[in-house]
């Protein structure tokens, strides 16, 4: 319910400047205030006192009523959005993202993976003071492009210069590329992409005109990149408390949806001085028109917010669902506004909306709150963990996309430092996509084959939660994992995260039937010599006391020294009292045996309740263990399968998870 005043339309000189030609593309870096709850609306009195506000009211008629003419949708167009570039905030010497260590880097570079061979290309909005940054920060010689009117690299925003330190922070060999383009040349701009042999994109960028449906002009363009090999890094954007989603219900049949019951009519947001916001609603139904209209909360007009700016585009005839308008804030001080819809006519349907550029929202709901890039399926898309608390971040977008596809794909670091902007403040999920770009580029470098969704797949495979993947984190918080082995044949094998670990972490060396280092034989079933070795190079190939008195076992051979560890920590005893049986093949019930014995034999885990699993036998403890700690879930939902063999690639995979419980 609303007044009169509801109605009243406002034009405002000097201190509220309306521009209708803003930006569509934003940098997905956190702009907001950071606050979750919202003030109230101020009374006039208050609102009005030291602002010095010059108004000019001008009344129009109090009916809904369309605009007499036809307005088209908004061009898609880029600008910069951060245009108070702060170069005396930089940093005198390099810095490296604190984000590096939890998503393994070190590790990688410490192997000799730094990117070498790959080239990155960053697509933003501007790179001030990249040519201009401390000795280190970037690779010596860039490579800079501009598919725009001038043909010159835009420096209007420094975020493109930020992303462009994280990813050479994380691969500092690759190659990088730095883009800015127009939207009208964004073919152009892939065709290059694609002709280079650009490995990967970063876009820390959103555009904020939609439509959100996948059928947006850049939709084309970057799946042309991703199905020519280009992996297409982009961020989660930071709409989760920007975006709305309700049903048209007017209940007081004013012509105002009730974006809340009871009959709250507007959605409040706060606009810092100077700032400007991007509004867009979008709705299911294309044969109802819905308008938007944005209200200065804090200037009242007969006792009701001030009408500042409506889209009224029609609809119900072809037309997109949808209305988008830019609000600037061109005040000294912060502002309070509100939008509200006007559900103009047609049938009721399901609406969205989201803001960019603005505090968080009165009223919003998170779900399916990424936009346009951020939703095309083929994407890698990125979402934002605080580096140091590994906590999501408040803002970060969710999935699923409007496909109903499960997204993010993984959050990363943000939070961390640059030396462009030394600040604190580097949040938002722009940060976060750099890391995962780099993590990409590392890859690629060490398995230059890898195509874009094998990539991805061995991102999510490696990823924090990639048993249990969900709308807010997707497969969770990135990570390189363990170290690629050289051998290609393994690429794209279920167990090839576990056959690497093994080959780089000095587990195994070779295959047994031909002893060769570029060849795995994950198929074999594990002999026990192998075991033996195995489990003794898990721990550091640690040395014996005593020499083991098995039979079977002559001194000189390659497994003794294991073998008598093994014997010496009572983690094998013997096939018989004499005998070790080098030659036998591993059973499941063995496998538990040792794997349990090797960690010490834990005791207290609850019982698995395996069919097939006599009460005492002399694995059952270890059974009951190797569920109970993951490792592994039984050969079906109801039986271990104590005398099933283990080949060498299960056995890794056990190895590994046990060697992860450490
Ligand atoms: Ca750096
Ligand atoms: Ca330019
Ligand atoms: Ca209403
Ligand atoms: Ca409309």
């Amino acid at each position: 319910m609303r007044g009169s005043g509801r109605v009243a339309e406002v034009l405002i000189t000097a201190t509220f400047l309306l521009t209708a030609t803003q930006s569509s593309l934003r940098p997905t870096e956190y702009v907001g205030d950071g606050s979750d709850t919202l003030t109230a609306v101020r009374s006039p009195i208050s609102s009005l006192v030291g602002t010095a506000l010059s108004l000019q009211v001008v009344f129009f008629a109090t009916t809904l009523s369309k605009p007499a003419e036809t307005v088209g949708p908004a061009p898609t167009r880029r600008t910069t959005v951060q245009t108070d570039v702060t170069i005396s905030n930089r940093l005198a010497l390099a810095v490296t993202s604190e984000g590096l260590t939890g998503i393994g880097a070190p590790e990688w570079h410490d192997a000799d993976h730094k990117g070498m061979g790959t080239l990155v290309a960053i697509i933003d909005l501007g790179f001030s003071g990249w040519d201009s940054l401390p000795d280190g920060e970037l690779p010596v010689d860039i490579q800079t492009l501009a598919f725009d009117d001038d043909g010159v690299l835009d420096v209007a925003t420094d975020h493109g210069t930020q992303m462009a330190e994280i990813v050479h922070d994380v691969a500092p060999e690759a190659d990088l590329v730095f883009l800015t383009f127009n939207d009208d040349r964004m073919g152009e701009m892939l065709d290059w992409l694609i002709a280079n042999e650009v490995d990967v994109v970063n876009m820390s960028l959103e555009w904020t005109d939609g439509p959100l449906d996948g059928t947006h002009f850049s939709a084309e363009h970057i799946q042309r990149g991703i199905d020519a090999g280009i992996t297409w890094i982009v961020a989660a954007g930071n709409s989760a408390k920007r975006h709305h989603v309700g049903t048209t219900v007017d209940l007081d049949g004013d012509g105002w949806v009730e974006l809340m019951s009871p009959a709250t009519e507007f959605n409040e947001f706060s606009t810092a001085a100077g700032a400007s916001a991007d509004l867009l609603l979008t709705w299911d139904d294309p044969a109802t028109d819905l308008d938007l209209c944005v209200f200065d909360m804090e200037t009242l007009t007969n006792g009701e917010p001030t009408r500042v700016q409506c889209s009224e585009r029609p609809q119900g005839n072809g037309e997109l669902a949808l209305e988008a308008m830019t609000v600037t804030n061109s005040s000294a001080v912060s502002r309070r506004y509100g939008y509200s819809i006007k559900h103009f006519s047609g049938s009721e349907t399901i609406y969205d909306t989201r803001i960019w550029g603005s505090g968080y929202l009165q009223f919003s709901n998170p779900a399916a709150s990424l936009g346009v890039p951020a939703n095309m399926t083929d994407a890698l898309t990125v979402g934002a963990v605080a580096w140091n608390t590994l906590e999501l971040q408040p803002y970060s977008g969710w999935g699923p996309n409007q496909q109903g596809v499960l997204k993010p794909d993984v959050v990363a670091p943000d939070q961390i430092t640059t030396s462009q902007w030394a600040g604190v403040s580097n949040t938002g999920t722009s940060y976060a996509a750099p890391h995962v770009a780099g993590i990409s580029a590392l890859m690629i470098g060490a398995m230059p084959d890898l195509t874009p969704a094998q990539v991805k797949q061995r991102l999510k495979d490696r990823a924090s939660q990639a048993d249990e993947p969900d709308h807010r984190q997707g497969w969770g918080i990135v990570s390189l994992g363990s170290l690629p082995s050289s051998i290609v044949a393994i690429r794209g094998h279920w167990a090839e995260p576990a056959i690497d670990w093994a080959f780089t972490s000095g587990i195994t060396a070779a295959c047994p039937t031909d002893g060769s280092p570029n060849s795995t034989c994950p198929e074999l079933p594990v002999t026990r010599d192998e075991m033996a070795r195995f489990m003794w190079n898990s721990k550091g190939q640690p040395t014996p006391t005593t020499a083991a008195s098995f039979e079977d076992v002559a001194a000189d051979a390659t497994y003794a020294t294991a073998v008598a560890w093994l014997a010496e920590q009572a983690i094998t005893l013997g096939c018989t009292t004499t005998n070790y049986c080098p030659d036998g093949t591993v059973t499941r019930a063995e496998m538990a045996a040792f794997l349990w014995r090797l960690e010490g034999s834990p005791e207290g885990s609850v019982p698995a309740g395996f069919k097939d699993v006599t009460s005492g036998a002399f694995f059952d403890d270890a059974a009951n263990w190797l569920l109970a700690s993951g490792v592994t879930n039984g050969c079906t939902t109801t039986n271990y399968c104590p005398q099933g063999l283990v080949t060498r690639a299960e056995m890794f995979t056990f190895l590994e998870r046990v060697d992860d419980l450490d």
